[in-house]
C-alpha cells in the first residue's frame, strides 16, 4: 500500500480523498494555494504545503510546484482528483519520471483518450458501440467529405479532435453550409488546442447522457460498476446525476458494461474510468472517455456499496481487483445534486463568507462538502461547494428523500443553486425520469 499520498487538488474532491487515504491508513499532504489556506482538508492532514498564489495557473496547475512539494514531503503517490492536472498525460508522465505513483491511468493511456479520434477508434477496435461517422480525421478533399455527409445522413456534427465536454463541435443541417463549417471548426480547433484534426459524426438530436463507471487493474481484471444517467445539465455543467440511468433494465446494463470492461481488458485501462455514451431509441453510442474519478462517483458507490476512490488507490498500490462482476449488485437508486455558490436565476458565481451552515442527515443522505461555518468561499475557482447525495430504495424514495435534504440545508451569506434544484425535483417530466440532455434549456428558456 503507498504510504503517504500528496492530494493534488482543493474543495470537496481534496477530502474526500483525504477520508479515503485515512480510513486506508494512508498519511496524507494536502498542497493549496494562497487563497486556501482555511481548506477543511488542509487541517485535516497530516503535512501541508502552500504551492503559490490564488490562480490555478500558479498553483494547482503548476506542475513543477506540485512535483517540488511532492519532493520535499517524500510522498509515493499523488492523486490529481478531477479537473486541474488530472487529464494531463504530460503531468502523470512528470509524476512517474519523478518516480512517484500516478493514482490514475498510463500516461499514454491518457493522451490516447484526450485525442477523441484515437480514443473513438480504440473504443471501435474494442467492440464498444460509436457513433456513425467518418472513423477517423476529416481530409481535405471536399467532395468526398461531401460524400461522408450524405453516407451518415444530415444533421451531422463536426467535433475537434482535440477538443471534449462541449468544446469545438458545430452542427450542420445542410449539404450548402458544410464545407464552410468544417473549415472553421478546423480553424477554431487549431487556435483553441493547437490541433486542427476535426472528425464528423450522426448528430443525435434528443439523447440522454449515460455514462458506464469502471475499474481495472494491472493485472488484466476489469469490471463495470453500472451506468450513471447525467443528461440535466445546463451549459455543459452537470446539474443532478442518478445511478441507475431510468429504463436501463439490468441486461442492457449488463450487455454495455460488459463491453466496456472489455475494452479495458484490451487496451490495458489502469485504474478508475468512465466511458461517456449518447443514448437514443434504445441504443448506445460511445462520444468520450474520462480517465479521472468524476464529480458524480458518489451515486455510483450508493448503489455498488463500492468505494470508488479507495479502489484507485488499491489499483495504483500494483494490487489485483479486489471484486469481480458477479460481487456487483445495483442496489436502489441514487441521487445527487450538485450545489454550486452562485445566483440561482442568473447562475452568477456568489462567493463569499458563509455566515449560517446547517447539514441535512437521516437515512440515506449522504454530503460531500468541504464548506463549514465561517468558510470564505474564494471567487478564483469553480463554484461547486458540495454534493447533496440520497441513496432510496427506489426512484421515488430516492427524490423523496432529497426534498427532505433540500429543504434542511441552510446555507446562508452567499446565494446558492438549492432553489433551483428543488424547483427540478417537482418538476413532473424530471419525476417520470428519462428527460433527455435539452430538457433544463428549455424549461429555463421557458421561465
Ligand atoms: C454529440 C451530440 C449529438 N450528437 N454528438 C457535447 C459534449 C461532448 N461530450 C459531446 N457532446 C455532444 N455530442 C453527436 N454525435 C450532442 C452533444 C451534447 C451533449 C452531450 C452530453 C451532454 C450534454 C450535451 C449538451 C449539448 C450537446
Amino acid at each position: 500500500m503507498l504510504e503517504k499520498i500528496l492530494i493534488a487538488n482543493r474543495g470537496e474532491i481534496a477530502l474526500r480523498i483525504l477520508r479515503a487515504c485515512r480510513e486506508l491508513g494512508i498519511k496524507t499532504v494536502a498542497i493549496h494555494s494562497d487563497a486556501d489556506r482555511d481548506l477543511k482538508h488542509v487541517r485535516l492532514a497530516d503535512e501541508s504545503v502552500c504551492i503559490g498564489p490564488a490562480p490555478s495557473i500558479k498553483s494547482y496547475l503548476n506542475v513543477p510546484a506540485v512535483i517540488s512539494a511532492a519532493e520535499v514531503t517524500d510522498t509515493v503517490g499523488i492523486h490529481p482528483g478531477y479537473g486541474f492536472l488530472s487529464e494531463n498525460a504530460d503531468f502523470a508522465e512528470r509524476v512517474e519520471e519523478s518516480g512517484f505513483v500516478f493514482i490514475g491511468p498510463r500516461p499514454d493511456t491518457i493522451r490516447t483518450m484526450g485525442d477523441k479520434v484515437a480514443a473513438i477508434r480504440a473504443m471501435q477496435e474494442s467492440g464498444v458501440p460509436c457513433v456513425p461517422g467518418s472513423d477517423g480525421p476529416l481530409g481535405d478533399d471536399e467532395k468526398e467529405n461531401i460524400r461522408l455527409a450524405r453516407d451518415i445522413g444530415y444533421p451531422i456534427i463536426i467535433k475537434a479532435s482535440g477538443g471534449g465536454g462541449g468544446r469545438g463541435m458545430r452542427v450542420v443541417h445542410s449539404e450548402a453550409a458544410l464545407l464552410n463549417a468544417i473549415s472553421l471548426t478546423k480553424a477554431e480547433a487549431g487556435a483553441a488546442f493547437n490541433n486542427d484534426v476535426v472528425y464528423m459524426e450522426k448528430f443525435l438530436d434528443n439523447p440522454r447522457h449515460i455514462e458506464i463507471q469502471v475499474l481495472s487493474d494491472e493485472h488484466g481484471n476489469a469490471i463495470h460498476l453500472g451506468e450513471r444517467d447525467c443528461s440535466m445539465q445546463r451549459r455543459h455543467q452537470k446539474v443532478i446525476e442518478e445511478a441507475p440511468a431510468p429504463g436501463i433494465d439490468e441486461a442492457t446494463r449488463n450487455f454495455i458494461g460488459e463491453r466496456c470492461a472489455n475494452a479495458c481488458k484490451e487496451i490495458g485501462y489502469r485504474g478508475a474510468g468512465t466511458f461517456e455514451f449518447l443514448y437514443q431509441d434504445g441504443e448506445f453510442y460511445f462520444i468520450e472517455m474520462n480517465t479521472r474519478v468524476q464529480v458524480e462517483h458518489p451515486v455510483t458507490e450508493m448503489v455498488t456499496g463500492v468505494d470508488i476512490v479507495k479502489e484507485q488507490i488499491h489499483i495504483a498500490s500494483g494490487e489485483p481487483l479486489r471484486y469481480q462482476q458477479k460481487d456487483i449488485v445495483v442496489r436502489g437508486h441514487a441521487m445527487e445534486c450538485r450545489i454550486n455558490a452562485e445566483d440561482p436565476d442568473t447562475f452568477m458565481p456568489s462567493p463569499g463568507t458563509i455566515t449560517a451552515y446547517h447539514t441535512p442527515g437521516g437515512p440515506g443522505v449522504r454530503v460531500d462538502s468541504h464548506i463549514y461555518n465561517g468558510y470564505r468561499v474564494p471567487p478564483y475557482y469553480d463554484s461547486m461547494i458540495g454534493k447533496l447525495i440520497t441513496h432510496g430504495e427506489d426512484r421515488t424514495f430516492a427524490m423523496a428523500r432529497m426534498r427532505n435534504a433540500l429543504s434542511e440545508v441552510v446555507i446562508e451569506g452567499i446565494k446558492t443553486n438549492i432553489p433551483l434544484q428543488q424547483d427540478l425535483f417537482k418538476d413532473a417530466a424530471f419525476q417520470a425520469g428519462g428527460t433527455n440532455i435539452h430538457y433544463l434549456e428549455k424549461k429555463l428558456e421557458e421561465k
